[in-house]
């Protein structure tokens, strides 16, 4: 072996380690030592972007299986998703600065009289864990702040959650008023909480339903292909 080919080969097992360690920090929800790891591969000569993607998206991706096989529970996917974004915090800056594509806009909020948020932070989190660039409108968003957000900027997925059965129709208003503002071709409208169905998705002329983050994530992916 030359001696460049024994040097390449020696630094390639060392950004593996590293990206491999990052993702262990997410798996293992080591907020403390996130940020360091971080720090090393980017110090090693890493990309921002492959950190992100062969480190934190990846795990991500596993808490996402995880979840889906019933390994992990909902705690468990939200301290994964907390632990990654701390590790966002370092990343992204860089990620702006390197001009970094994110994989679409998507807007999400509560409806309108509605104040729960746990479940719609945790679709936020783990959307900007897959690389979207997340926009939070927060709690009891009514219909118009939907709307000003898709005219505001290039929202490309509108994602909509309510907890309450009486606030369900407030996705249909929202829906109803993207129409009116002649935007609804202009964005995908997703929908989530725990009184949704599919049925209801169809009923009010939505593009679609997920019943968890996880599910969200391949949503939202399978909406901009
Ligand atoms: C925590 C909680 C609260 C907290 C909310 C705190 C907060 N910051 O969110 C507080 C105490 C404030 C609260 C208040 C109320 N609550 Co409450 N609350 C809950 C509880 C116990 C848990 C909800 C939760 O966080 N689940 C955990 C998260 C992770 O799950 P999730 O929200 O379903 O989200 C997941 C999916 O649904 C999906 N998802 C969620 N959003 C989205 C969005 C998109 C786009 C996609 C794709 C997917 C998606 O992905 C998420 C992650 O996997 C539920 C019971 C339950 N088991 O759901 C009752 C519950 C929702 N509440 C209920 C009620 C009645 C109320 C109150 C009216 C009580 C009262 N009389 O004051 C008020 C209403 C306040 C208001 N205006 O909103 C009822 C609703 C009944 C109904 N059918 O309408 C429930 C079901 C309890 C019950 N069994 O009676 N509540």
């Amino acid at each position: 072996m030359s001696e460049l080919l024994f040097y390449k080969t020696i630094r390639k097992g060392i950004m593996e380690k590293v990206l491999e360690q990052i993702k262990d920090c997410i798996l293992n929800f080591d907020r403390d030592s996130i940020s360091g790891k971080i720090q090393e591969a980017l110090d090693a000569g890493i990309e921002p972007q492959k950190v992100l993607n062969d480190g934190m998206i990846a795990a991500m991706a596993e808490v996402g299986r995880l979840f889906e096989e019933g390994e992990f529970f909902v705690p468990e996917m939200l301290v994964a998703a907390r632990t990654m974004q701390t590790g966002l915090t370092l990343l992204k800056p860089l990620l702006v600065e390197a001009g970094v594509k994110s994989a679409g806009k998507v807007a999400l909020g509560t409806v309108k009289g509605d104040l729960h948020d746990i479940g719609k932070n945790l679709v936020g989190m783990m959307l900007e864990g897959a690389g979207f660039e997340v926009i939070d409108l927060g709690v009891d968003v009514p219909p118009e702040r939907f709307v000003e957000a898709v005219q505001a900027s290039d929202v490309k997925i509108i994602g909509l959650s309510a907890l309450l059965t009486t606030t369900m129709p407030n996705m249909k208003s929202t829906v109803d008023a993207l129409k009116e503002a002649g935007l609804r071709g202009n964005v995908k409208v997703m929908l989530g909480g725990a009184p949704l169905t599919d049925a209801y998705a169809q009923e009010i002329e939505a593009d679609g339903y997920a019943q968890d983050a996880s599910r969200a994530v391949k949503l939202a992916r399978s909406m901009l292909v």
